[in-house]
């Protein structure tokens, strides 16, 4: 066994190409920020991705922070939303669904974060979107949500294209809504 890193809470890992290279790094999401408490968990999460070094069970991964701004980050995603060749990060957390896009630097990589959308804000105790996840209904791309939080038997799932997406971001979701009701296809 090799440690790689040592953030509390780690509840998502995945991995993503992320400066293009044709060459996976990790993302590591905890769940929650270092001790935060219930019922609001107001600690934020520290995003982090990992260079793997040449000899991975002999050199540090080195750590990289994408964002520290987030609570309650309950799930990621791997997407290229922008077609440039490297893998750009899909977030649910308490503050909505974002989307983060790496750009390369002379010396590493810098994070362009957008917001998407916000989810249900109503029970700041179980605020914002839980899962998401980009994939395909058929031949159709689809960007999956689940509305709320911690529900996720009793709330709905929501199968959105990047566009309707983005356009969501737009809207003003109605009281117990996350998302505009739209559309599932396949
Ligand atoms: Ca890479
Ligand atoms: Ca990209």
């Amino acid at each position: 066994m090799y440690a790689v890193g040592a953030e509390p809470t780690s509840h998502r890992i995945i991995w993503a190409d992320i400066d293009g290279d044709e060459r996976k790094e990790l993302v590591n999401a905890p769940i929650m920020g270092r001790n935060a408490k219930a019922p609001l968990w107001e600690v934020a999460v520290n995003l982090i991705w990992y260079e793997i070094p040449e000899q991975p069970t002999l050199a540090p991964w080195e750590p990289h922070i994408i964002d520290d701004q987030l609570t309650v980050v309950h799930g990621i995603s791997v997407i290229d939303w922008d077609n440039d060749g490297c893998d750009d990060i899909l977030v649910a957390s308490f503050e909505g669904i974002h989307l983060f896009q790496p750009q390369k630097q002379a010396k590493g990589v810098s994070w362009t974060k957008t917001k998407l959308g916000v989810g249900d804000q109503v029970n700041r105790e179980k605020r914002g979107p839980s899962e998401i996840a980009a994939g395909k209904i058929g031949s159709e791309e689809t960007i999956t949500i689940s509305r709320g939080y911690s529900c996720l038997i009793c709330n709905l799932l929501l199968f959105l294209s990047r566009q309707q997406l983005e356009q969501s971001k737009h809207s003003t979701p109605p009281r117990n809504n996350c998302y505009p009701d739209i559309l599932t296809k396949g």
